[in-house]
């Protein structure tokens, strides 16, 4: 095995993800950070709205990330991108879309066991995408209760080994400082200023030794040299131990552990030597992404923004060659757009420069084809896309409208927009309501997207419970006449039909026989009896769409001059709206098979809640590949999944969430069937 690797410190501007659970400080973080090196004078407070991250509207409005912040600075000489991600699950496309051009990711984390389901979906996410992550313990001035056992608590998140990196000194029950082990010092916290070394004594030294040792251990797993020294009691270099930090950190195999209150800015400065000694570099990143060196330059889009008035821009990093000015960007299937204007970007403002420079994270200007997740390339050929990070599937819907109707043109203009920008947001079109269904991850995502409407685009709008696939069907048979006649002077109508109208089984439709002899309705007439049934069919006695009938033509009549195709429509559509009411109408529900993904412990809860909402439990499972995890089946009414995911976020502290495809249709009798009909008759 190799035991030191090339582990020189990586060079270049960087690009590091802020990321981890809802609320854990990852915009304080980057608030501390940008007032430690400089960018902006004092740092502001999540309280106070005055933080660099979370500057829209929105943001500020609801005190948390509702979108990505991107914020570039320089630290010793290098520049730094900044991408702040939100934590909350509903916006968790942000963070999972900016993660291929990330050299590595932060992740920002509390004590709290609550957060620890949140934790394992987000390292999950960065394992799968092979990105190099540091865990930061942040908010460590809460208390100090469970701090010895830190790895217990969060290691069950890791697939990958925790390295605790750091371990807190005390004065009294507070944490005052923290033992650097991988540099054997001490510090004391200082509050927005960096931390003052100290002696490494008492209690303290002897931690030191205990903690270190286990580090060292967990290093020497990938490094045989190591490991011998260890066996031999020999103390490793200092500077073979940080080779081995950062090569195991660069090649996935541990996930160092760094501790702090980024309120206080406590713990920055370290975090931040980290990036610059430990963490890989675009030269590593763009190796991870199977990038051919060759002449052209290659970026990739982390988020594409439109806004009001400075048109569309594109967050994008360099990952081969430069780019400036106009540069002509192609993706892999269109022409992106040529760059009018290259950006630096510290959250809401914007510094126009004259080029991006390779590892550089800035804002392209008027690429107006280019969309989130795209990989755009400068030259004759598109470079194959280095990722396709698809949204997860939508969990709740919002039937939408605009407040005027002088609106819709540009409300449907604003959908796609938004639905460009932020691709975990779908749009449906319903041609049998006319509604337009807004899909999204949540509540608050579809409340951020609804108010963005109105914010960034003026369009004030109507939102509605989407409605549902009623339909109805019959359970008993009946021959029925419809004949129409009017002979109001001039020229007359006639038309008279007999049909035997039969229930079929669920799934099969409507279907139409004619089974006339002797020419008692003249066959030119016949597609217009059928016709008239089918146009009466989309509106039965109960008021939905009839389905799972047979219609059969058995009999009838006609007159030489008043017989027309008019006439025998309506007398086809007369026959069916007479006939359907004496053959026990029924309501038909959709059903849907459902997947419930849930840690082990909220299993019980979540079986309660599906049988609360008419579900009917096929099972539950282990869920392959994750541990402590649960996977329920069931098969639920469509009527009942409406706001499932929030009660289902609520039973697993936001960890929890399901999929969800249609599977039959079931008949719905008594109470809640009446309710229905009655409700459908009211809006009618
Ligand atoms: N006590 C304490 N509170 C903190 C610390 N860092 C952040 N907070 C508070 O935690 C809350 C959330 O902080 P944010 O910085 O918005 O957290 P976030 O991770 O960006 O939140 P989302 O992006 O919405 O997931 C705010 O009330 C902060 O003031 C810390 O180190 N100590
Ligand atoms: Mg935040």
């Amino acid at each position: 095995m190799a035991t030191n690797g090339n582990a020189a410190r990586a060079a270049g501007p960087r690009c590091v993800a802020l990321v981890g659970p809802f609320q854990s400080g990852k915009t304080t973080l980057l608030e501390a950070i940008l007032a430690r090196t400089g960018v902006i004078p004092r740092q502001g407070t999540i309280e106070a709205g005055n933080t660099v991250g979370d500057g829209s509207h929105e943001a500020r409005h609801h005190r948390m990330s509702v979108e990505l912040t991107v914020a570039t600075t320089n630290f010793m000489g290098d520049s730094y991108t900044f991408l702040d991600c939100p934590g909350s699950v509903e916006f968790v496309h942000d963070m999972r879309a900016v993660l291929p051009a990330v050299d590595v990711a932060v992740v920002v984390c509390e004590l709290d066991e609550k957060k620890i389901p949140q934790l394992q979906l987000i390292l999950r996410e960065l394992e799968d995408q092979k990105i190099p992550r540091i865990l930061f313990l942040n908010k460590i001035d809460k208390g100090s209760a469970g701090v010895h056992d830190v790895l217990t608590l969060l290691q069950p998140a890791s697939r990958t080994k925790l390295i605790l990196r750091q371990i807190p000194t005390f004065a009294g029950d507070l944490i005052s400082g923290f033992v650097d082990l991988a540099l054997e010092r001490a510090f004391v916290y200082k509050e927005h200023a960096a931390s003052e070394v100290v002696a490494l004594e008492g209690d303290a030294a002897d931690r030191e030794k205990t903690a270190r040792f286990s580090m060292l251990e967990t290093l020497a797993d990938h490094d045989d040299e190591l490991m011998e020294q260890l066996l031999e009691d020999i103390q490793p270099p200092r500077d073979k131990v940080f080779d081995d930090l950062t090569r195991e950190l660069r090649d996935g195999l541990v996930c160092p552990v760094l501790m702090g209150t980024a309120s206080r800015a406590n713990g920055v400065l370290r975090l931040l030597k980290a990036l610059r000694h430990e963490s890989p570099g675009i030269a590593e990143t763009a190796k991870r992404l199977g990038i051919k060196g060759g002449a052209d330059s290659i970026a990739y889009v982390l988020k594409t923004q439109n806004s009001t008035h400075g048109g569309r821009m594109s967050i994008a990093r360099m990952l081969a060659g430069q780019a400036g000015d106009g540069t002509t960007f192609l993706t892999p299937d269109e022409e992106a757009g040529r760059v009018a204007g290259v950006f630096k970007l510290v959250g809401q403002s914007s510094e126009k420069r004259g080029s991006a420079a390779l590892g550089e994270t800035v804002a392209f200007a008027k690429l107006d084809k280019a969309r989130t997740g795209d990989t755009l390339t400068a030259g004759k050929q598109a470079h194959p896309a280095i990722a396709k990070i698809e949204p997860y599937p939508p969990v709740l819907a919002i039937a939408i409208s605009a407040k005027e109707r002088k609106d819709d043109v540009k409300l449907g203009q604003a959908l796609n927009k938004l639905a460009e920008e932020d691709p975990s947001v779908t749009i449906v079109h319903n041609p049998e309501t006319h509604e337009v269904v807004l899909w999204g991850q949540g509540e608050m995502h579809l409340r951020v997207t609804t108010e963005r409407l109105g914010d960034r685009y003026g369009v004030a709008i109507e939102r509605r419970q989407p409605s549902v696939g009623y339909r109805e069907t019959i359970r008993k048979s009946v021959t029925q006449r419809g004949r129409h006649k009017k002979q109001s002077g001039g020229h007359g109508q006639y038309g008279d039909v007999v049909i035997d109208i039969k229930p079929m089984p669920r799934g099969a439709g409507f279907s139409f026989e004619d089974k006339i002899t002797g020419g008692v309705v003249p066959r030119n007439y016949i597609p217009s009896v059928e016709e008239g049934i089918i146009d009466a069919l989309k509106h039965g006695p109960l008021g939905f769409p009839v389905v799972d009938l047979h219609v059969s033509l058995v009999d009838g009549s006609y007159h030489t001059v008043d017989s027309s195709d008019m006439a025998f429509r309506t007398a086809g559509r007369i026959g069916i709206v007479e006939g359907l009411p004496q053959c026990q109408p029924v309501l038909l529900e959709p059903i849907d098979l459902v997947e419930i993904v849930c840690p082990n412990e909220a299993t019980a809860k979540i079986n309660a809640l599906m049988s609360g909402r008419r579900g009917q439990i096929l099972g539950f499972d282990t869920r392959e590949g994750w541990e402590g995890w649960d996977v329920v089946r069931a098969k639920m009414p469509e009527a009942e999944i409406g706001d499932l995911i929030v009660e289902i976020r609520s039973a697993t502290a936001g960890a929890g969430t399901f999929t969800f495809k249609f599977d039959h249709m079931a008949e719905l009798t008594g109470r809640t069937a009446d309710q229905i009909v009655a409700a459908r008759r009211a809006a009618e």
